[in-house]
């Protein structure tokens, strides 16, 4: 089998829907066809902007770029399956040997491939291999964009049987660069089959893919603009601590501040010594200017570096930031109709779920989608809802409760009659990047977890403190389905979560239950002031975290910020000193970061972690009163917006760079990133194709890529927004106010509860 054409193929839609292209044929399409490319090429667009240049890799002059012969097993060879495939995949004889027992309801509901495979755009390529199978069937092999639209970069039709084939195909990539194509074959249900297909199995070998000509490939991977003077690109309040950091320096050894529009000077500074900061793999030099006070727009400026973005000092700088991190939770509302521009969709996910391993079907309507997928799991919901609501009792917000308000409903739904609290609800596997509304696949409650009743425990517990004067009758019904989770908890030991089998949504599992018990015998205490619970968290011991697998400061937080504390308490102490020795910790690591962020290590969801510390570190500030937590706790906020590595403010739609191809289904659908989100940020461990193939040489500090496939790196979440509200809540003690003030004052919350003695 022998083309020179470049085709495309979706495997996302059937066979006969297919798009495909041939040269020198002309094109019929129909206009749902027309539509579906046209929103294609969008999302190809969207895919291909903003690769670091750091990331750049080379490929080396034509030649071979990879064979497989399997003579020492599969390598990184593959499966793919849909919850209907059934197979199984591995080396057999020097072959690879894709064994079929259902093909499943898609044709690529069962797939072997390989991936990370770098095309160029006007490279010419010879893809070879030699494919047989036990009896007589259809299959197609292809290289594919691997996300997005999944593009066919070259497609064969292959009618396989006992008698191997060898394939050779030619071609030449007429789409932009890809460093992580996957070659795949469709071994699912292909309509050219007979019905039932036997059990078979097929034999692929010697699979080759050379470069024929790379003369006129561009491998130019186009690349983020990285600054070289960081700042908060949103701004500064006039008092904070504020520090810009410079890179590339010569033998520069001042900077100045200036007006962003007249450029007259307001302030001329030293730079500092330089700072290593090999983790970003660079030297870095800072520039103080915490003395410039007043409100205006300002850029920053060196001789020989590019100017800073501008940003402004003004009494109130986050009011818009702190609106849209919450807003963000409303437009991840499920179950009701959304209304928010293009990100308005109808009411989703609204038929009944059925209980895991059983024909039981309830109703656990609403909440939020949790991330860029719509999966909704109660321990993500749990981090979600005890930052909103500590932040709400440190600061009283309206938008706050009214918001919290809707996840906690659905919480509500996910207890069992026993007390127990069902683990998450999600269909079987993640859809494609649709809309809510179009993942229509059934849903599936699945079993209750000893993590999820305790955290869903803490979290009612929480609200019936936050919602006591605001709604009484509400407070009383959340108190009551924590002691019923509480009792629970009492007659259940620990019982990790795993996914159950066929199940293969976000698992948030965990290794122990411990912190989450700790947070609900705490949260249970401050609001009943019944002592069986504080010797409870006693007899458990302190614990700390504040991320969904280790929550033990929320306890802690409980503890310290009741009003009605006993300070002498040993509970107390051990809170008290757990928090502040995170946050010297933070403080240290912070003060030795020429860009002040409290990490030295950065995993996936590190922009939540960076904002934790700045928590922890804001709490110590009200605890302690001493400004170098105020400053390490700013200087986490000053990360995220703009004072990092990569230069960028890591919130959509704010400061000068920011996102545009987050990893959340309605942005890539919509062709545009829904405003307001934190993305997960920073992430070494390259968890994902895309931070695989574009951040290999990136030092760990940068490995970060905004690409909508990169969901290690790039995806949001409702518990990664939470706790930049509550950042911008307790960072916020400087005199000027972020949130708009709830009518009722703080201490009326309390009215009508014991607290402790
Ligand atoms: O904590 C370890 C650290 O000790 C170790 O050195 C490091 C090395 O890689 O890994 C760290 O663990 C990571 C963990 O997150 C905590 O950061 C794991 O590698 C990483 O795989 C894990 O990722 C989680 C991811 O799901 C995969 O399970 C994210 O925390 C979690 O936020 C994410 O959650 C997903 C949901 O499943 C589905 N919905 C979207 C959501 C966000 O991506
Ligand atoms: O979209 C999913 C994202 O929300 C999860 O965080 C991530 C890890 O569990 O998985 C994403 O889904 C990807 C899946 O794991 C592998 N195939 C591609 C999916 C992205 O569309
Ligand atoms: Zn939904």
């Amino acid at each position: 089998m022998r083309y020179s054409a470049l085709e495309y193929y979706d495997p996302r839609i059937t066979d006969s829907q297919n798009l495909k292209f041939r040269e020198g044929k002309s094109i019929i399409m129909n206009k749902k066809m027309t539509r579906k490319l046209a929103a294609g090429l969008a999302a190809i667009a969207m895919l291909t902007t903003a690769m670091p240049v750091s990331s750049l890799t080379a490929l080396a002059a034509p030649g071979e770029v990879f064979t497989s012969n399997f003579d020492n097993g599969m390598g990184d060879w593959s499966m793919y399956k849909e919850p209907k495939g059934d197979a199984t995949l591995k080396a057999d004889g020097g072959k690879l040997a894709l064994n079929i027992k259902s093909v499943g309801d898609k044709n690529y509901a069962v797939q072997m491939g390989l991936g990370l495979i770098p095309l160029y755009k006007n490279a010419k390529y010879r893809l070879s291999y030699e494919i047989s199978c036990t009896t007589e069937r259809y299959v197609e092999g292809m290289i594919q964009q691997n996300g997005g639209t999944y593009q066919a970069y070259v497609w064969d039709g292959l009618n396989v049987g006992p008698t191997a084939q060898k394939v050779e195909h030619e071609f030449t990539m007429k789409e932009d660069n890809d460093l992580m194509a996957k070659l795949v074959f469709n071994c699912g249900l292909q309509e050219n089959d007979p019905a039932n297909l036997p059990a078979h199995t097929i034999y692929l070998d010697n699979v080759k893919l050379e470069c024929l000509d790379d003369s006129a490939a561009d491998k130019t991977i186009a690349g983020a603009k990285t600054a070289s003077i960081m700042t908060n690109q949103i701004g500064y309040k006039p008092n904070s601590q504020k520090i810009a950091v410079f890179r590339g320096v010569t033998n520069q050894t001042e900077f100045t501040v200036a007006d962003a529009s007249t450029k007259k000077v307001v302030y001329t500074g030293k730079l500092s010594a330089k700072m290593g900061n090999s983790g970003a793999g660079e030297d870095d030099w800072q520039g103080d200017f915490s003395s410039v006070k007043e409100t205006g727009k300002y850029i920053i400026t060196c001789t020989g570096l590019e100017d800073s973005y501008p940003f402004e000092i003004s009494a109130n700088p986050y009011s818009d930031l702190f609106d849209d991190s919450v807003k963000m939770l409303a437009l991840q509302r499920c179950g009701e109709a959304v209304s928010g521009g293009k990100f308005s969709h109808p009411a989703c996910h609204t038929s009944l779920a059925t209980i895991y391993g059983t024909n039981q079907k309830i109703d656990v309507t609403g909440g939020w989608h949790d991330a860029g997928d719509y999966g909704r799991y109660v321990v993500a919901g749990a981090k979600a809802v005890g930052d909103l609501l500590y932040a709400y009792l440190a600061n009283p917000n309206k938008a706050i409760l009214d918001e919290t308000k809707y996840e906690l409903d659905w919480m509500l739904k996910m207890q069992a009659d026993n007390g127990g609290v069902y683990h998450k609800v999600t269909c079987e596997s993640f859809p494609g990047f649709v809309m809510p509304e179009d993942e229509t696949a059934e849903l599936i409650v699945t079993p209750i977890s000893s993590t999820a009743t305790a955290d869903f425990c803490a979290s009612m517990a929480l609200a019936a403190q936050a919602y006591k004067t605001a709604d009484s009758a509400y407070a009383a019904k959340c108190l009551a389905a924590a002691e019923k989770a509480w009792k629970y908890l009492e007659a259940n030991p620990n019982f990790n979560f795993s996914n159950p089998s066929g199940v293969t949504t976000g698992e948030y599992g965990d290794k122990t239950d411990k912190d989450e018990r700790y947070w609900a015998a705490c949260q249970l205490y401050v609001t009943t002031g019944e002592a069986k619970y504080l010797q409870a968290a006693e007899s458990i011991g302190t614990k700390d975290g504040l991320d969904w697998a280790t929550v033990g400061d929320y306890g802690n937080i409980a503890l310290l910020t009741n009003p009605k504390a006993d300070k002498s308490s040993s509970a107390y102490t051990k809170a008290k000193s757990t928090v502040i020795s995170e946050a010297d910790t933070f403080v240290s690591n912070s003060s030795k970061n020429p860009y002040g962020v409290a990490l030295t290590k950065f995993d996936w969801g590190s922009n939540m972690t960076v904002a934790n510390a700045g928590i922890i570190c804001g709490l110590a500030y009200q605890l302690t009163g001493e400004a170098k937590y105020l400053n390490a706790a700013e200087a986490q906020l000053n990360y995220l917006l703009g004072s990092n590595p990569l230069s960028t403010c890591f919130v959509t739609g704010y400061g000068t760079v920011s996102p545009k191809n987050p990893h959340h289904r309605p942005s890539v659908k919509q062709g545009e990133a829904m405003k307001g989100m934190l993305v997960g940020g920073v992430n070494s461990a390259l968890e994902d194709d895309a931070a695989k193939a574009y951040l290999k040489e990136a030092a760990p500090y940068k490995c970060w890529i905004d690409n909508a496939d990169s969901y290690s790196t790039n995806e949001i979440t409702i518990y990664w927004n939470s706790p930049l509200t509550y950042l911008l809540t307790i960072t916020d003690t400087n005199g000027s106010t972020t949130p708009s003030q709830d009518p009722n004052p703080h201490e009326q919350i309390f009215t009508g509860y014991s607290g402790s003695e």
